[in-house]
């Protein structure tokens, strides 16, 4: 996968791709990441992104002319016959889920366009993007955080970028209920005890507690799946559908 980012902050979005999944993802050599920096692409002598916003209004508005000329000089790079999308991370964008992370993880090129101010003219937005994401309801001031976190959902699920004990098929969203608790060694911790059940032995009695806690703490947590959850199970008497 070739992954571009058009970024004022090219030293931010650098120190996020490098480590931990994100940078094996690269050495590993199941993604490239290039990185432009959108300061580049803007006008001398000024070199300003950001304008002020016609008809008013408080905030900068990100300029179109450097967004334009790096995604031009981006698409150099591009192969036509390859599938690409082009993320724009935004607060009013559709919110970011498992299923779009795994439609993302199966695109051959992805460019973000990290915003900053007030968010970007919207010549670029009708022009240039495919898929404007938000990753949830509340505000950041920087699209790079935001663009961290759906990279970080989707290069996770490239096969072979995890390994087997890491395995992305076990989380919570890949299974209609949240996840439940997990021990390890020591069995007991300064009095803390790991509950019997789970050193019984006893696999089937362990999956319906291990269900039974993941239940619960879907009912309390997440009323909006757990009404999913019932009525996908025909449970306490909704019917499917
Ligand atoms: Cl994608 N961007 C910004 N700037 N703020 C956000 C967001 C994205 N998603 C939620 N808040």
């Amino acid at each position: 996968m070739k992954i571009h980012f058009l970024t004022p902050f090219p030293k931010m979005v650098d120190s996020i791709v490098s480590e931990s999944i994100l940078g094996r993802g690269q050495s590993k050599g199941y993604v490239n990441y290039n990185i432009h920096n959108l300061f580049d692409y803007a006008d001398e002598p000024h070199c300003r992104i950001d304008d002020y916003p016609f008809g008013g209004g408080s905030g900068m508005v990100m300029k179109p002319e450097p967004v334009f000329r790096a995604f031009e000089e981006v698409k150099k790079s591009l192969d036509d016959k390859k599938s690409l999308r082009v993320i724009y991370p935004t607060p009013d964008g559709k919110v970011l889920t498992q299923p779009l992370a795994q439609e993302l993880s199966v695109t051959d090129q992805l460019v973000f366009i990290n915003g900053h101010y007030k968010g970007i003219d919207q010549r670029i937005r009708e022009n240039i993007v495919t898929d404007e994401i938000s990753i949830g309801d509340y505000v950041l001031t920087g699209g790079e955080l935001a663009s961290a976190v759906i990279l970080d959902s989707v290069i996770r699920l490239i096969p072979g970028v995890l390994n087997n004990k890491e395995s992305a098929d076990t989380d919570s969203f890949s299974h209609p209920l949240l996840d439940g608790p997990h021990y390890t060694r020591p069995e007991v911790y300064n009095g803390m005890e790991t509950p019997k059940i789970l050193l019984s032995g006893h696999h089937q009695k362990i999956d319906e507690w291990v269900n039974e806690q993941r239940e619960n703490k879907t009912r309390e947590r997440r009323p909006d799946l757990w009404k999913k959850y019932i009525s996908s199970k025909g449970k306490d008497g909704v019917k499917n559908g």
